[in-house]
């Protein structure tokens, strides 16, 4: 007997987290037999976490769990009725729908959702090339996310997505983690690079909760959430004090700084602490660390998540602009490192140019009452996401996930909450079963995603299912049919890196660049002035005071908790818990309280509660937790609704609140009562 053939085949994992890992597969005779992390990868050092270990080695490679062909719906939405049917069938049934519903009303009454399924170049964008094509309205998928952020740094920096290159915290002294939680949403940040940091600078975090990461830093500002924006300007107070403002960084290159000026002397270390929550000598002591030297800020996607986030983004960022902690070495802040800062076209990428009368996006805020409009939308294509679980406004928008006459595609590698509402399900090939170029939003790293095993059954990777929609749809535009080989062979010359494909394939990830990749050396910024934006008319135009305020969201009303829903270590967004060994893991939901605030309502931990607000109620588990601040509840994204025994998640308490910029997500200001059952 021959023996097996046994393969090792790198790639990359392609979630949406600031660690984008390397992967061993190990391969035997075209099966795969281990998901392992790659040693060679700077980050991931052999190790996988938790999370993806066990969902590569489990659902996502279990036939029993995938999507294997294509389904079309046989009884009422919602209720899990279909039928198997060829690709042939679905596409062109597809496709005559699609011609008819544009014919009569128009592409722009066609939806389409999309956002973390897989976030490698051509699998995340490609398809948005068909969706151009056919003049679909977009629900702009960072609403849901981390739009305010966004829109907040384009104002006052020109630009959100070129943050600083890691490898530069070498040269800082110290590092603001504010509204991040690296220990869950970043494992690998937290256990590899955060320690390296912390060798030779203070690590600072600001975060109501007190997380592994906060246990790490050297100081942990617990505040109360949603009063960063005061938070912010007494450090800027203290720093003004001690005279470690940059005057002359602030006159060649900050617009408006002098507007801010009273809102600074005003805002006291002691003013600050009763808002906050944080002792006068805490923030004494890191506006200290962050003004003695070289510091460095990264701004999590939390900081952006409360109604007032513009406000607070903003403010948060005059730490940088007011010591003119830009332009060097160790210096800078990250938000998001997009594709744009190596090079990559990403009009190119999406087919900007295919669209002939572009679509104003829409909110995720607004889906559910879109969707509910049978004038407005006919079809929705929801791809790369599970709206049914991640959404807000869960309970009104799978009231309109039901409406008869809306046709809905969904993609998926899973039979989801959101598949479950459509017309047909289209089984879509996982990360493992394509080739693709990934970008990672932390590191500027050049990463290889390649195909481990040929597509599970009758699966197609999103690309192959959009180029065949279109040949379905009769078009001939050429780039609607471009091969992953063409697709790649671009975007390497784009990146105009070194090495070829085939070699990174073996590599795994490559840095970008061979030092470390500064911007703004030249203190010029691409806003309308060339000056950071701290106050003027622009900020109005976007719907904001001229300048930053020291101001904070009210407390709870009494009895009422803060909810505050970050990332869960066990779970990548509402993925995993179809993962038997991750179900296991994570148990019940439950959700975390101060002891006094526990003892304030006599429970005892384990005990059943409900969640109550204007919007929803959740039943729940909850538990005491001296990590937590008083006012203030913890309940991490969950599991998809009808996971639950409940059948419901968290966002069944979130009434899609929009922040002050952008339309974008305030779920971090959720507030609910917490009732005995
Ligand atoms: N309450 C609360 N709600 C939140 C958040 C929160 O903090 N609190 N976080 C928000 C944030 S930050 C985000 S980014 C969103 C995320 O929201 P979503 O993007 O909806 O995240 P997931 O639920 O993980 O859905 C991803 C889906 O893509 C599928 N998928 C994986 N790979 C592929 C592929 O190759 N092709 C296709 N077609 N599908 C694939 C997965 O199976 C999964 O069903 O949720 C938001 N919702
Ligand atoms: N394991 C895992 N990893 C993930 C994800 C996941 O679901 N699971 N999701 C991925 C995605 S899509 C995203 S966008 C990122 C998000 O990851 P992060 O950027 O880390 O953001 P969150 O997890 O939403 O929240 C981080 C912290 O912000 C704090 N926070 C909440 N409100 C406030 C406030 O008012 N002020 C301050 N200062 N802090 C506040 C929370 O207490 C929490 O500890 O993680 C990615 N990585
Ligand atoms: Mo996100």
């Amino acid at each position: 007997m021959s023996r097996p053939e046994k393969t090792t085949i790198k790639t990359s994992c392609p979630r949406d987290c600031y660690d984008s890992c390397g992967i061993s597969a190990i391969v035997i005779d075209g099966q795969i037999n281990r998901i392992l992390g790659d040693s060679d990868h700077a980050m991931t050092h052999g190790a996988l976490c938790a999370k993806c270990a066990f969902a590569y080695n489990g659902a996502w490679i279990d036939p029993n769990k995938r999507l294997t062909q294509p389904l079309k719906r046989t009884g009422p939405k919602g209720d899990h009725h279909f039928e198997v049917v060829s690709w042939e069938t679905a596409l062109s049934d597809i496709s005559q729908r699609l011609h008819s519903i544009i014919e009569q009303f128009g592409g722009q009454s066609i939806l389409h959702t999309h956002y973390t399924g897989i976030c490698s170049l051509i699998a995340g964008n490609f398809p948005l090339r068909f969706f151009n094509r056919i003049g679909a309205t977009e629900v702009d998928p960072d609403t849901v996310c981390n739009k305010a952020g966004h829109e907040t740094l384009g104002l006052m920096f020109g630009q959100s997505m070129d943050g600083f290159d890691p490898r530069t915290a070498k040269d800082t002294d110290c590092l603001i983690i504010w509204g991040a939680n690296p220990s869950a949403s970043a494992p690998h940040v937290h256990k590899r690079w955060l320690p390296e940091v912390k060798q030779h600078a203070k690590i600072i975090v600001i975060d109501p909760i007190r997380h592994e990461t906060a246990d790490l830093a050297d100081i942990h500002l617990q505040l109360r959430p949603g009063t960063d924006a005061v938070l912010a300007f007494a450090l800027l107070h203290v720093l003004e004090r001690n005279n470690d403002l940059d005057q002359e960084f602030i006159a060649k290159s900050v617009l408006g700084w002098d507007e801010i000026k009273d809102e600074i002397s005003r805002t006291t270390p002691e003013v600050a602490a009763k808002i906050t929550g944080v002792s006068v000598s805490d923030i004494e002591l890191a506006a200290k660390w962050f003004g003695a030297g070289r510091s460095m800020l990264w701004l999590g996607q939390a900081l952006q998540r409360q109604t007032q986030a513009g406000n607070i983004m903003r403010s948060a960022s005059l730490l940088i602009a007011g010591t003119g902690n830009i332009g060097l070495p160790g210096t800078g802040f990250l938000y998001i490192n997009g594709p744009a800062n190596r090079n990559i076209d990403m009009g190119w990428l999406s087919g900007a140019a295919l669209s002939s009368a572009p679509t104003e996006a829409i909110s995720h805020m607004d889906l559910a009452a879109t969707l509910a409009d049978g004038n407005t939308s006919k079809a929705l294509f929801s791809w790369n996401n599970n709206i049914a679980a991640s959404n807000p406004q869960q309970k009104a928008l799978h009231q309109a996930l039901k409406r008869e006459d809306l046709f809905h595609v969904a993609i998926d590698l899973f039979h989801t909450d959101t598949t479950a509402f459509a017309d047909y399900i289209l089984p879509a090939s996982s990360f493992l079963e394509l080739d693709d170029v990934l970008l990672p939003y932390f590191h500027y790293d050049v990463s290889a995603i390649n195909k481990v095993i040929e597509p599970l059954a009758e699966s197609l990777p999103n690309q192959e299912i959009f180029r065949r929609l279109a040949a379905a749809m009769d078009f001939t535009d050429p780039t609607l049919f471009e091969s992953d080989e063409k697709l790649i062979d671009t975007i390497f010359e784009q990146l105009n890196i070194r090495i070829s494909f085939d070699e990174l394939r073996k590599q795994g990830s490559v840095p970008w660049s061979d030092q470390p990749v500064i911007h703004y050396a030249d203190g010029q910024f691409p806003t309308a002035s060339g000056k950071i934006d701290v106050a003027s008319d622009n900020w109005i135009a976007a719907g904001l005071s001229r300048a930053p305020k020291a101001i904070a969201d009210q407390l709870p009303a009494a009895h009422h908790l803060r909810l505050l829903s970050p990332a869960d270590a066990f779970l990548m967004n509402f993925s995993y818990a179809n993962d038997n060994k991750i179900a296991a893991r994570i148990g019940e939901p439950t959700v975390s309280i101060h002891p006094e605030e526990m003892a304030a309502r006599q429970l005892s931990p384990g005990q059943k509660i409900t969640l109550k607000n204007n919007y929803g109620e959740l039943e729940v588990l909850v538990k005491a937790s001296a990590r937590i601040p008083l006012g203030v509840a913890l309940l991490p994204k969950g599991r998809w609704p009808s996971l639950e025994k409940s059948g419901a998640n968290i966002n069944i308490l979130n009434d899609g609140a929009k922040t002050d910029i952008g339309h974008s997500s305030a779920v971090h200001s959720i507030e609910v009562e917490l009732v005995a059952n």
